[in-house]
């Protein structure tokens, strides 16, 4: 495996300089898993212009070990924060940057003590996470995995949905399945929804029945190699009436219309807008109650938001769902989900379920 971590910190290092701050701190798992390597759920990594630390607990001494690249591991006792702040204090950093959603406002205040007087906490936001936005080609494969073992689950559940089936009967076959085929659970609560209840964009699954000629709603996604991916699926049980014929075939033409204008340059919210501006020409846009899509990766939402007021730019790297759905209450709702690598071309999508109104 190619170990991208030391190019990951030099950029943090940048940022440290660019605030004229002495270190980094960040508690956040997902960002000290993508800065060193360490996939335990709980520690801080530290870096410093000229050093790299990892603070966690003796129930991960062996694993950080062997997982932790460009830092040394420093197992602590009482609480790591108290142990993050000791250590800065007795090196003396005058500005620290920490990760202002990271932190509760109990958690800054035990660092803060720990600190003393003389450390400046400066909160910070979104500085991994934007590098994380930009996925390396490890990353996409590992991502393009998931998505095709979730798409492979999707096949594979199609023969149990068959009236009398519970909406949790079916998610639990579904997460069966992905276990089965080694996701490392779920990246979310799966959604199923049946009938009427699929007018609700994120529906608990319930003991409701499937009854003949209903609309069913599958949301769900994989874990793989730590990287998440996200589908949704509406299949009708039965034969399906035009009215949501027609309504499939305008969600399904606003997706392939998001699709064909994302490309690197383009403003997020312009891929929001030619699915939105799709459904309006068919009369439905005020039925679309969500953004368009968001950035998956080491997390099921992450930067950047495809959504209505997204100024910032698609990059090559970026990977993202398209999700364009109508709810219309009282008859149902219908979402369809993929998900998308921003290419230097344009956009490939990763995700291979089917895509055309199965009536099943
Ligand atoms: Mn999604």
């Amino acid at each position: 495996m190619t170990e991208p971590f030391l190019a990951r910190v030099a950029r943090i290092k940048e940022t440290l300089a660019a605030r004229s701050a002495g270190a980094f701190l960040t508690a956040n798992p997902r960002n000290f898993h993508y800065l060193c390597g360490f996939t335990g759920s709980s520690g801080a990594l530290l870096i410093r212009a000229n050093d790299a630390a990892l603070f966690t607990d003796g129930r991960y001494a062996c694993q950080a070990r062997e997982e932790v690249r460009g830092a040394r591991v420093i197992l602590h006792r009482h609480g790591v924060l108290p142990a993050v702040g000791e250590w800065l204090r007795r090196r003396g950093e005058r500005r620290v940057l920490f990760e202002a959603a990271a932190l509760s406002v109990a958690e800054r205040a035990a660092l803060g003590k720990a600190c003393g007087p003389r450390v400046r906490l400066v909160p910070s936001t979104g500085v991994v996470e934007q590098l994380r936005a930009v996925k390396d080609a490890e990353e996409v494969a590992a991502i393009r995995a998931s998505a095709r073992l979730a798409s492979d689950v999707f096949e594979e559940l199609l023969p149990l949905i068959r009236p009398g089936i519970r909406e949790h009967e079916l998610a639990a076959e579904l997460e069966y399945r992905l276990r089965r085929r080694g996701s490392s659970g779920t990246p979310f609560d799966t959604i199923v929804a049946f009938g009427e209840r699929t007018a609700l964009p994120h529906a608990r699954p319930s003991s409701r029945a499937l009854r003949k000629n209903e609309l069913v709603m599958l949301d769900w996604g994989a874990i793989l190699r730590h990287y998440c991916s996200d589908l949704t699926r509406t299949v009708f049980a039965g034969r399906a009436p035009a009215r949501i014929r027609r309504t499939y075939v305008a969600v399904l033409e606003a997706q392939q219309a998001a699709l064909r204008v994302a490309r690197p340059g383009l403003a997020a919210q312009q891929v929001d807008a030619a699915a939105r501006n799709s459904l309006r020409s068919a009369g439905l846009a005020r039925y679309f109650l969500h953004g368009t899509g968001h950035g998956i990766g080491l997390e099921i939402h992450e930067a950047p938001r495809v959504g209505r007021g997204q100024k910032d730019s698609l990059r090559a790297g970026h990977v993202i769902t398209i999700e364009p759905g109508v709810y219309l209450e009282g008859l149902g709702g219908i979402r369809i989900e993929d998900d998308v690598q921003i290419t230097e071309q344009g956009a490939e999508v990763l995700t291979t379920a089917p895509r055309g109104l199965l009536e099943l």
